[in-house]
This record gives C-alpha cells, structure tokens and sequence, in this order.
C-alpha cells in the first residue's frame, strides 16, 4: 500500500468517513495485536460505520483466560488477533460462536484451514514466523556471533542474555514450546529447553516484551514472531531478526466471535471488515509486518518471505487443544521454570 501515515488517512482510505454519524451501537472487543493496529482498527472503524468500539487490549493467554472466566456472562463481542492455537481452545471449550464467512475463499489456504479445524469459530486474519531477534550493537560489543540456530542459543556465552516470554500468559512462548515438541521430539525438547533456561536473563508476561527489551539494549537475543522487528527498526532501533536454520513454527493469527455475544451484528459487522484486503493493509501501516490472510491484500516488503524460511510442519489442531496446550505450559512449569539458574 506504500506508506500510509496516520490513522486520518486510513479512514479515508475506506472511504466512507462520517458516512453514519448516528448513534450504531456498540462492540466490545479484546486486542491481541500490538496497541498502534488495535487503535488504528478501533479509529478507522469506529468512524466508517458509527458503532462505538470498545477496546482492551491483551496478550493471547491473557484474553484466553479473561474468556474462560466471563463464560457464563460474555462481556466480550470479539477477539481479534494473537496466536491461533489459544483461539482452537476456546473453539474448542465452546467459548466462540460458529460462523462461517461468505469471504472465506478470499483467504489463504491456511486461514480457511483454521476455520475448518475450529468448526468455523475462528478463523485465520495473519500469520507469521517464530525466529529470533538480536541487537547487532550489543553482540558486536560483547564480542558474540549472530545465533542461527536453536543449537546457538545454549552457548555459555549466551548466559543471561536472552528473553523470551513465559508460555502461561504469551501465545508466542507457547508457539515456541510447541515448536520445540514438533522439531525434536517432547524428551530432547524438555532437555533443551532445560538447558536454554541457564541462558534466559528473564521470562517476561508479554510475547512481544523481549524484542523490545533487544531493541533498546536491555537484553542481546529474544525469542520473538520476527515480523515484530522491522516495526522497532523504523523507530531507529538497532534490532535484527533471523529465524534458526533446523526449522521453526509460524503463527496463524486468527480472529473469534464471543458465543453469547450482546453486540452480535456489530460484531459480524467488524469481523467481515477485518478480513477484507483493505482493512488488513493497517497491520503494516502500524508498522507490523505480519502476512495478511486475504489474498488480495498488497505485501509490504517488510513482511518476512515465507519462502525463505524453513519451517516444520506444525500440526495446529494437536498442539491448539485445551488438553495439550495445558499438558505442556504444566510441564514447562514444573520441569523448567522451577529450575535454579
Ligand atoms: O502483534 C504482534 C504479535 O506478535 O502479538 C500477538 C500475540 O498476542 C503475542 O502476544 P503474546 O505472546 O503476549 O500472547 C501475535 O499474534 C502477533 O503477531
């Protein structure tokens, strides 16, 4: 879309600015992007259609756990955005509402994949590459080596100087662990990720905290999605990314109906204009360069190239499920977390 500079300019973009100024209602949504798209969707919609949006914004575990515990009294309309997999578990837990849209053959084979395995109560809005983030100034000062591999991560070198989130409340560290199973095996993937422990300075609530904290020189490596690096290096930050050459996972972002919701219509409302090619240019016009679901939507150069990157072959409706899911951040917990360092 080249550059689109402010949110003004994306609601004219639409097109329909001050198109209903009379009182449309309202949704209640939880955000599981970074705040700049969460504002720029609020804003742009908001004043395209007059329905007043409500909007908290949360990490993906988070939102889970804030819809486990509304169940019996949905507060929330929509969920948009964070990892797929705890979606398929409130898919799963009957926390989202069936609905199939009629722009589902606009999308990605892998977002209508994510439809089809969640029964269509979610659905697939972006995805994107779990890698590393590092700050070439700090490794250059300490004298380190760009890691490429999961195998780099473990180096004594590396002692204290990486972070990644903590699976309980990140999406992100869960994508991590559960790339980890897939890539070698559940017993070697404990033992490494036993043995990445004695190398991690801190294990932080949010997924996108590390690349930040690489970004302004507070830790050198980061487990990170590597499409949140190239929104901190156009802040000026010294920030790099590269995803580690035994193979990775990838995300698929997706985006949920709350079953029970009070705001059903506005919330379809928002849900069908999310998929659409011209709303999903805001995730790279708030500088965040994950792979847009529609078919249709430009590729900003930013965005990581998929075909570039080695990637397993993650199985999204095993490690999406409550029973799994909840097995391994259990077993992280006791098996890793619990461990002096
Ligand atoms: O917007 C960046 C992003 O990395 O954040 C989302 C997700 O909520 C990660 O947060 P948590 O790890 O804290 O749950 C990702 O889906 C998205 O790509």
């Amino acid at each position: 879309m080249g550059k689109i500079s402010s949110t003004v300019a994306c609601v004219a973009l639409l097109g329909t600015v001050g198109a209903q100024a009379q009182d449309a209602g309202q949704v209640n949504i939880i955000c599981s992007v970074q705040a700049e798209w969460c504002n720029m969707m609020q804003t742009v919609f908001a004043k395209s259609t007059g329905i007043k949006v409500n909007m908290s914004l949360k990490g993906s575990g988070e939102a889970l756990a804030q819809l486990i515990a509304e169940k019996a009294n949905p507060k929330t309309d929509l969920w948009f955005g964070g990892t797929g997999d705890p979606h398929l578990q409130a898919a799963e837990q009957g926390l989202s509402l069936e609905y199939k849209s009629p722009a589902l053959p606009q999308l990605h084979g892998w977002a209508q994949q994510q439809a089809a395995q969640s029964k269509y109560r979610t659905v697939g809005i972006y995805s994107g590459p779990l890698g590393f983030g590092y700050n070439p100034e700090l490794l250059a000062k300490k004298r380190l080596a760009v890691p490429k591999t999961w195998a780099d991560l473990l180096k004594p070198e590396f002692k204290g100087e990486i972070q990644v989130a903590n699976p309980a409340s990140s999406g992100t560290a869960y994508t991590m662990v559960a790339t980890l199973v897939q890539l070698m095996g559940e017993d070697k993937a404990f033992d490494y990720m036993k043995a990445l422990h004695k190398n991690i300075s801190q294990y932080t609530r949010s997924g996108t905290g590390p690349i930040k904290a690489v970004a302004r020189g507070e830790t050198t490596v980061s487990i990170s999605f590597v499409h949140d690096g190239p929104g901190e290096k156009m802040q000026g930050f010294p920030v790099e990314t590269v995803t580690p050459a035994e193979g990775t996972g990838a995300e698929i972002g997706s985006m949920s109906i709350i079953k029970g919701s009070r705001n059903l219509e506005a919330a379809k409302k928002f849900y069908e204009w999310a998929l659409t090619a011209q709303a999903q240019q805001f995730g790279a016009a708030s500088k965040q360069f994950q792979l847009p679901s529609n078919k249709a939507t430009p590729i900003d150069p930013r965005v990581p190239d998929f075909k570039k990157i080695k990637f397993i072959d993650y199985d999204y409706a095993k490690y999406g499920a409550s029973v799994e899911r909840r097995r391994l951040i259990a077993k992280w917990e006791k098996d890793v977390n619990s461990l002096p360092r």
